[in-house]
């Protein structure tokens, strides 16, 4: 997942990515299972959603993958800065584009990266930033309504416990290539 992570920043040659630094990325991350996770805070993301503010709050960077077929779930990542002085917590996705959005974390379980739902929400602490990014914690889309395609974009609505509610549009970054 990671290798393909990479593959996609490297696509989007708009984003400050050096080919050289991708390179080395692929090559070390080729043995998924030899990972341990912590490489991945390291890797460029792809180029994301615009900032958008909502009370205290910036929202960026957020994007979707590709589906590939018969792939029955979709992936969305994403950036929250609190820049306020009180705590605050995504408390669940919405989207009309997929029955439900579910908060899922990635963790190792022995050799084997494994994910389970977040159900309480995520917090975001005051002046902390929170990234769902590959390999930490993500948006699943369920019962996808059509496959999502790259170059589209994906509706979402985040809804914050303090902060209130948000309509962004995710654009829909390349497939894993598998
Ligand atoms: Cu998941």
């Amino acid at each position: 997942m990671n290798r393909y992570h990479v593959v996609a920043a490297l696509l989007l040659s708009a984003a400050a990515v050096s080919l050289s630094t991708g390179g080395a990325l692929a090559q070390q991350s080729g043995d998924m299972k030899g990972m341990p996770g912590m490489h991945m805070a390291a890797e460029p993301a792809p180029a994301g959603s615009a900032a958008s503010k909502l009370g205290d709050l910036v929202i960026s960077g957020g994007y979707v993958r590709a589906m590939l077929p018969g792939q029955p779930v979709g992936g969305g990542y994403i950036t929250i800065h609190n820049g306020g002085k009180v705590a605050d917590k995504l408390t669940s996705v919405t989207s009309s584009a997929a029955g439900k959005v579910e908060l899922h974390e990635m963790k190792m379980d022995g050799e084997i990266m494994k994910m389970r739902e977040i159900k309480d929400g995520i917090a975001i602490p005051a002046g902390a930033t929170v990234t769902l990014a590959p390999n930490t914690m993500h948006m699943m889309f369920k019962q996808v309504k059509a496959p999502f395609k790259k170059g589209g974009a994906v509706p979402v609505m985040l809804m914050f416990e303090k902060a209130g509610m948000i309509d962004l549009n995710l654009p829909v970054t390349s497939a894993n290539g598998n």
